[in-house]
């Protein structure tokens, strides 16, 4: 039995499903994963060194004009195969959560709800001061040219700076989010996890803590990803051309 197979017959035996998912399932959307090198203005930084509050505190302007760009980046994309999967999975009846690290907008846009976003959204902004929400009137929302950088507005209440609504390194998960994720994944049957390295804790130990639970752990990644368990079905891959075949291998009217 092929890995697809036996990944067909887990999907059709098991309803309650969590997707987890991290930038290679935005890929195929044009959206840079944190293992692609940066372009343009942002190749000579380091990703992990420009999410941090530090930095942030050092140049405002660099880290806001970074997220700004981003957006634009995501404002541009559209989801791809991989994201329609799950919202589509769930439309014909499976009990699907999605839990994402991505801070894009895309499972949202494929029509996937609830998503929890264990890392937070490029989509609000809070007050880097006074911690509350902020709203961004879109003239604030303009697009850095090249080597242009912005600073951030300020908050309405404090007349702190803005920043990303977004998690950083260093920094707690949001505890609703990080509860509603684990309590989802204790009690899910399989989960499916979608172009993540793993690297990121304590998003990374999702996997081992589904299957600790009893669930089946399906991994989609263009590299080997799998710690090899009994429990566990490595499908290699790209996540848009993955999940659509995983669908309909299980028989998933779409
Ligand atoms: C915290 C938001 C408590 C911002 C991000 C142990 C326990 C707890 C914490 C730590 C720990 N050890 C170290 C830490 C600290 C740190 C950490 O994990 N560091 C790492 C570098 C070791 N963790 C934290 O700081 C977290 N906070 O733990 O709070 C605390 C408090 C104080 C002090 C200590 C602890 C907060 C981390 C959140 C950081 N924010 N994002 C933003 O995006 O701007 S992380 C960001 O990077 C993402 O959210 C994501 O989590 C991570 C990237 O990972 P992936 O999504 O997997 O993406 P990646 O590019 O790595 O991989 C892509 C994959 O896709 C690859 O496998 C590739 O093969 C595959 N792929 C590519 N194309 C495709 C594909 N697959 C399928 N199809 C394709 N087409
Ligand atoms: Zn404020």
């Amino acid at each position: 039995m092929t890995n697809l197979q036996r990944a067909a017959e887990a999907l059709r035996a098991f309803k309650k499903v969590v997707f987890f998912t991290g930038a290679g399932i935005s890929a195929e959307s044009g959206i840079p994963t944190f293992r692609d090198k940066l372009t343009g203005l942002w190749t000579k930084h380091e990703p992990q060194r420009l999410e941090t509050a530090n930095a942030f505190r050092e140049n405002p302007a660099l880290v806001w004009s970074w997220y700004l760009w981003r957006r634009h980046h995501v404002g541009q994309a559209k989801p791809n195969p991989a994201h329609y999967s799950v919202s589509q999975l769930a439309v014909a009846g499976w009990d699907v959560s999605v839990v994402t690290q991505n801070i894009d907008d895309l499972h949202e846009r494929a029509g996937s709800s609830p998503v929890i976003h264990l890392h937070g959204s490029l989509m609000d902004v809070k007050c880097f001061a006074c911690h509350r929400p902020g709203t961004l009137a879109s003239a604030q929302l303009e697009t850095p040219e090249e080597e242009q950088l912005i600073e951030p507005p300020r908050c309405a209440r404090c007349g702190g700076k803005l920043r990303p609504g977004v998690v950083w390194f260093g920094e707690n998960l949001p505890e609703n989010s990080w509860r509603s994720a684990v309590r989802r994944v204790k009690s899910c049957e399989l989960l499916v996890s979608v172009g993540t390295s793993g690297v990121v804790m304590p998003a990374a130990a999702i996997p081992d803590m589904a299957l600790a639970a009893g669930a089946t752990v399906i991994h989609v990644n263009i590299e080997d990803v799998g710690f090899g368990g009994t429990d566990e079905i490595m499908l290699l891959g790209s996540a848009g051309m993955v999940l659509p075949a995983l669908l309909k291998a299980a028989g998933v009217a779409v």
